[in-house]
């Protein structure tokens, strides 16, 4: 069979080069090559235009196409798959990942074009999809699938278990994409000297996948067992993809790189042993972190390590369930300011559930004595910048939905623009995904705050956005915003 795997443009449907290629979709294709499939890789990240897109899709002549998209990019990506669908009529069209599982009925609903959804873990899914088509009238047997049976209803099949043991999948299928074309951005690792100037080509790897966590903000409920890939196989990705395509800077994707100490341990000790030098950075929670296994990370190459820290007031941290303290947070950021890491990003969200005009000047407060102890390496970006974004399958939907931040016919898969997108503190990029607002303190109260109190916190970017905003009132009145 031959099966094309296309990643989704970005919402402005323009090609983009910093960016990191698609772990999961490499992954499908991998176990599809596998089971002797030919298989095709269409980036339609780098490429942007949607027609183009499925101009290079039907190029393979693909009985199956499999593709994703995230929340923010949605609407890019259901119209390449509008694209796909007129190019290829007869090929079958099915879509994974966070945003379509956890909308899958929805999905089929909107999209005619979709023909199935896979929900949660794709390989065996995908596999047994490969397997048992044509004809269509076996697709019930098919765990993990959400389809259009031939009368037009839609069926959920039993869920798809995750996977127990992640060491048997094969290694990703790289080659498939274009690894060659995605570039460093300085967005995603700061400036990193060397890196920043030579722009390499950048990679991504997951060492483990699953997270047990269970904060209300976040799209990962489907995967919370934890599964461990072996570092001596971790490192042969690395030292792959170093071999066939030149990476010397990675960013490991793991949900808390510092899960396990004696995983995240054994994975730098084998980085070091087989003297891969290599530049990467990663993401972790800021809580019983341990020096000397910092230590270790830092001189295995790792220069830079993200923390959801999201707020600076127990009380928020206790409603959205992060699982920890401020007193945590600082006690951790004691130890990672005195390592000597290039950067650190403490990612803060400013109104979730349960935030008052209090708990933001708590948060700025406690964010600045982060500063003090993180010097150089501190993002300045970090500190007041992002919202608080509702994603589909998370329990701030359930939440934003009794509020009635979301329209009572809202569909995550139509077209929607956020009413309050003139908002300075409003990313132009998320314009079509719904914020959640307190009912105690809309954004616009928020956003009035920050400015009248925590100017000088906002970086040039957003004190731009604040000059601007009443402009952009203007223009989203008048619908030309
Ligand atoms: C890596 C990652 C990124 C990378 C993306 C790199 C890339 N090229 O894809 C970066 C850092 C750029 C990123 C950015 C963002 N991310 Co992100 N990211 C992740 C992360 C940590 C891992 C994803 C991953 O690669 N997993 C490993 C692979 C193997 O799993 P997978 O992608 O889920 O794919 C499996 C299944 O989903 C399924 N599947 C997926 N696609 C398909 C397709 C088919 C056809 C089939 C059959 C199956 C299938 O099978 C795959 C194999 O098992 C996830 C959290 C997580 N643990 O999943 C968040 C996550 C996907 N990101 C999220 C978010 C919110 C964002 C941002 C919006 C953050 C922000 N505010 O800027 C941006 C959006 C960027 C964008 N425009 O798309 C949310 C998604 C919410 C949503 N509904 O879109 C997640 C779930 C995080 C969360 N905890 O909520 N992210
Ligand atoms: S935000 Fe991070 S820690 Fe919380 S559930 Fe999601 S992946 Fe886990």
């Amino acid at each position: 069979m031959n099966v094309c795997l296309v990643t989704s443009p970005r919402f402005s449907c323009k090609p983009v080069r910093k960016a990191l290629p698609p772990p999961g979709l490499a992954s499908l294709g991998a176990v599809a090559r596998q089971a002797g499939h030919a298989v095709f890789g269409v980036d339609g990240l780098l490429i942007g235009n949607p027609k183009t897109i499925a101009r290079r899709v039907a190029a393979c002549e693909p009985h199956v196409v499999g593709t994703n998209t995230s929340t923010i990019d949605r609407l890019a990506g259901i119209r390449t798959i509008r694209r796909i669908r007129r190019a290829v009529p007869k090929a079958f069209i099915v879509v994974g990942g966070s945003h379509f599982a956890h909308s899958a009925a929805d999905a089929l609903q909107s999209i005619p074009e979709i023909d199935a959804v896979a929900v949660g873990e794709g390989e065996r899914t995908f596999l047994e999809l490969l397997e048992h088509l044509p004809p269509r009238d076996a697709l019930g047997q098919i765990d993990g699938l959400v389809y259009r049976d031939e009368d037009g209803r839609i069926i959920r099949n039993a869920p798809r278990r995750v996977m127990r043991d992640i060491n048997g999948l094969p290694m990703p299928a790289w080659d498939l994409f274009e690894i060659g074309e995605y570039r460093f951005s300085s967005h995603g690792v700061g400036k990193l000297g060397e890196i920043e100037h030579n722009r390499p080509p950048v990679s991504c790897i997951m060492t483990t996948r699953g997270c047990p966590q269970s904060c209300v903000f976040c799209a990962n409920s489907l995967n919370k067992r934890m599964r461990f890939l072996d570092p001596v196989l971790a490192v042969d990705q690395i030292e792959w993809l170093h071999k066939e395509f030149g990476v010397t800077a990675l960013n490991v994707y793991d949900d808390d790189f510092l899960t396990s100490k004696r995983h995240a341990g054994a994975f730098c000790e084998e980085l070091l042993r087989r003297n891969q030098r290599l530049t990467w950075w990663c993401g972790a929670r800021p809580v019983g972190l341990d020096r000397e296994l910092l230590k270790l990370m830092r001189r295995s190459g790792c220069v830079r390590i993200s923390f959801g820290v999201e707020s600076g007031a127990d009380s928020v941290l206790k409603t959205i369930r992060k699982n920890f303290t401020c007193d945590q947070i600082y006690e951790a950021m004691e130890i990672v300011g005195k390592i000597g890491f290039e950067k650190v990003d403490i990612f803060l969200i400013l109104g979730l559930p349960g935030e008052t005009i209090d708990t933001i000047d708590e948060t700025v407060a406690f964010a600045n004595s982060l500063k003090g102890l993180l010097g150089d390496a501190w993002q300045r970006e970090s500190l007041i910048g992002q919202l608080p974004l509702i994603y589909p399958g998370t329990e701030m939907e359930q939440m934003g939905r009794r509020q009635g931040c979301l329209p009572e016919d809202f569909s995550w898969n139509k077209p929607y623009l956020e009413p309050d997108r003139h908002l300075p503190l409003v990313n132009h990029r998320y314009n079509t995904v719904p914020h959640f607002q307190n009912r105690h303190l809309p954004l616009s109260e928020l956003c009035a705050h920050v400015k009248k109190h925590h100017w000088s916190e906002l970086s040039p970017g957003r004190k731009r956005r604040y000059r601007a905003a009443p402009l952009r009132k203007v223009k989203v009145a008048l619908h030309l915003g």
